[in-house]
């Protein structure tokens, strides 16, 4: 399944850094964004993910990151998750880029997690920026549009939106992993949503060996030096055995 170049990298490797996107976690039935049945389908991103949308109309994004959370708080991390968890144990240097707010990476073990779009299960006031847990805005009065039990301001989810800034530091230690990777794997991202899909391309010109992981090609494949097609839940278990036979 993975050719001698590959291994002979993956044996050699110092450095590996992983971006991965929505199709790490549909295996586990978190729906995608853009694919037949993308959740982007049922609402248009512009409507829903951006702070404009949210000013006017509160309740409306707010019933869709219920929905969300409803969804990701019912599921477990799947094989694909656990296999990454595994192979960081098997690199000095080893990071998961994650655009996913979903907390499976971190829910199947892995350490060195970077969320560049932010985390579901955490919720901010915007007026005072005093964070909620969603067990806490569940005791919330109006759950339809939160409110902040300090100063009475809006709850948001903590997820970052269209037209918003990524976190800093997430973003600063996430180029710093794509320059130092020796080989930079892309799983599940349809890589279209800026700036986490140059990633891949910061990683290519440093030098990392590009590996993409997709059930289907994507604007990165012509890019990439090695394309994986299959489901990321059954591919990554087989090459962390391939790895770990590199080491004995
Ligand atoms: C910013 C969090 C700047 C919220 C999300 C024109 C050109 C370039 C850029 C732009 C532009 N116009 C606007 C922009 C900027 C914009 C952008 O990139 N837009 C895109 C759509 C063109 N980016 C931004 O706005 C970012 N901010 O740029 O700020 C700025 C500068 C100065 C001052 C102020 C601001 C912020 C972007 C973050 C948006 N937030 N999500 C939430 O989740 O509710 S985006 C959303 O898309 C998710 O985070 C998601 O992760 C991300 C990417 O989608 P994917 O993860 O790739 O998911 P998708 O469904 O697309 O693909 C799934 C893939 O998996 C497919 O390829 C499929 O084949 C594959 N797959 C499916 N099953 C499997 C599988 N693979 C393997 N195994 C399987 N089983
Ligand atoms: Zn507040």
């Amino acid at each position: 399944m993975f050719s001698e170049r590959f291994l002979t990298k993956l044996r050699n490797a110092r450095s590996i850094a992983v971006l991965t996107g929505a199709g790490i976690s549909a295996e586990s039935g978190v729906p995608t964004f853009r694919g037949d049945d993308g959740i982007w389908k049922k609402f248009k991103s512009e409507e829903l993910a951006n702070f404009d949308a949210f000013i006017q109309n509160p309740e409306l994004v707010w019933e869709w990151y219920w929905h969300r959370k409803q969804i990701i708080a019912s599921i477990r991390p799947n094989p694909g998750h656990y296999a990454l968890a595994e192979m960081e144990k098997l690199y000095n240097c080893f990071a998961i880029i994650t655009q996913n707010i979903d907390n499976l990476h971190r829910r199947a073990g892995s350490k060195t997690v970077y969320e560049l779009h932010g985390n579901i299960e955490r919720n901010y006031c915007i007026a005072c920026g005093k964070y909620f847990s969603n067990e806490e805005i569940l005791q919330s009065q109006d759950k339809k549009a939160p409110r902040c039990v300090t100063c009475n301001g809006l709850v948001r989810p903590d997820v970052v939106w269209f037209g918003e800034l990524l976190p800093q530091d997430a973003w600063n230690a996430s180029e710093r992993a794509a320059k130092r990777a020796d080989i930079f794997f892309s799983i599940g991202t349809s890589a279209i949503v800026y700036p986490a899909a140059s990633l891949p391309e910061i990683a290519k010109n440093e030098g990392a060996y590009l590996v993409e992981i997709n059930v289907e090609a994507t604007e990165l494949s012509l890019k990439a030096d090695e394309v994986i097609l299959g489901k990321s839940g059954e591919i990554l278990p087989k090459l962390l055995e391939a790895i770990t036979l590199q080491f004995q």
